[in-house]
């Protein structure tokens, strides 16, 4: 990211002392729509970013500048709620989460720009929340801990955005760190970090370049399955507290009662869960074939049994199959389009680029966009000597 060019921009627009913070995409190795059901995931930061340029200017007026969507909004506390730019209200629901807390901050200027794609399911969204967040947290000395900021971000992502997502793409942009992903527990919050060491093969995405339309409706609905199952569960299991307590045989036991689509959910979910400690075991022992296993088991479970797939993704998945040279691929992240991540050998990568490129470009008539992924660190300020190197 340009750091400085933005700097310019905000200068060239408002005369507020500068800021500059950002905040991270994220790739999630595995454990898949399992955080909204206190499971496990396995995310790591990416080195796209939202970045933010921002100053107190000591009015009640809030300036925020887009520079992708060349687009300006000015509020204020009593009229932010008029806004209807669709980019703003990312940053507009973590002002309400402060009001609603009664944190105080005053006005500000910003001016930011991302280079996360939009709709591929990396999480950009979740990125600019935290990274408004972050930089609110420093320009007016609020007292937020890093595990506070995810918790608001995701809230002002549940009630301002109206998805009713999960902890893990706000606690991800938060706690990333570079080299490693995090195996983040989404009951209790507690971590650990596991290094991404592939030797000798890499973490590639193929973006299918389908936005996910289907996704905030459609993810509002798995979710509410879910939770029918867990009704149905905590009728013999009244300690359960999410699909995260049941096993496979506890589902078993009450086949019956479920309607068949609940009961599917509900299957995925629970091996899901279980598949990432699996994984997490598989990147300790570096088993890389067991791991990639462990990928496109979970693609399985998302295109059969929880149906957040589509044909784009699983044309892409199906490419990779007879292809020693890459041990797995899946859909990742949301669901109905984005990208999928693929487990592949350093010195095959270029020609699958090509080859998968090609063959995706003669079914639906457009080449993906490809990403080879290197992991970045959380929300953090930048510098005064990485604005003026970098
Ligand atoms: C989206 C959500 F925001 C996350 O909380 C998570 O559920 C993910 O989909 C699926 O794993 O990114």
């Amino acid at each position: 990211m340009e750091y400085s060019a933005l700097l310019q921009l905000y200068k060239d627009r408002f005369n507020s002392e500068p800021r500059v913070f950002r905040s991270p995409g994220r790739i999630n190795i595995i454990g898949e729509h399992t955080d909204y059901n206190d499971g496990f995931v396995l995310p790591a930061g990416i080195d796209k970013e939202i970045c933010m340029v921002m100053g107190v200017n000591f009015s009640d007026t809030f300036n925020l500048y887009s520079v992708d969507k060349k687009e300006c909004v000015s509020f204020t506390i009593d009229t932010y709620k008029e806004v209807s730019a669709g980019w703003a209200k990312y940053i507009i629901g973590v002002i309400d989460q402060l009001v609603q807390m009664e944190i105080a901050i005053g006005g500000f200027d910003c001016v930011f720009q991302g280079d996360i794609p939009l709709g591929a399911g990396l999480s950009s969204s979740a990125a600019l929340e935290c990274a408004t967040l972050y930089g609110l947290k420093h320009l007016f000395n609020v007292e937020l801990s890093k595990k506070e900021i995810a918790l608001i971000a995701q809230k002002a992502e549940n009630q301002y955005v109206g998805v009713n997502c999960g902890i893990m793409d706000q606690f991800a942009s938060v706690f990333a760190a570079e080299g490693q992903a995090l195996k983040l527990d989404c009951r209790d919050l507690s971590y650990e970090l596991y290094p991404l060491e592939m030797q000798g093969y890499q973490l590639v995405l193929v973006d299918s370049l389908v936005s996910h339309n289907l996704a905030s409706s459609e993810y509002n609905v798995r979710r509410a399955e879910c939770e029918e199952a867990l009704a149905i569960l905590q009728q013999n299991h009244p300690h359960f507290l999410a699909l995260r307590d049941a096993s496979i045989e506890d589902l078993e036991a009450q086949k019956d009662e479920f309607r068949p689509v609940v009961y599917k959910r509900a299957k995925y979910m629970i091996e899901e869960i279980a598949r990432v400690g699996k994984a997490c075991q598989a990147m300790t022992s570096n088993d890389l074939p067991e791991l990639g296993s462990l990928l496109y088991a979970t693609h399985a479970g998302l295109q059969h049994e929880f149906e957040i797939s589509c044909k784009e993704l699983d044309f892409l998945v199906d490419f990779t199959r007879d292809k020693e040279e890459i041990l797995g691929s899946r859909m990742m992240g949301g669901g109905f389009g984005g990208c999928t991540i693929n487990l592949v050998k350093d010195d095959f990568v270029e020609d699958f680029e090509l080859s998968v490129s090609k063959a995706y470009e003669a079914a639906y008539g457009k080449a993906p966009a490809i990403y080879r992924v290197k992991t970045s660190s959380g929300s953090s300020e930048i510098t005064a000597s990485l604005l003026i190197n970098g």
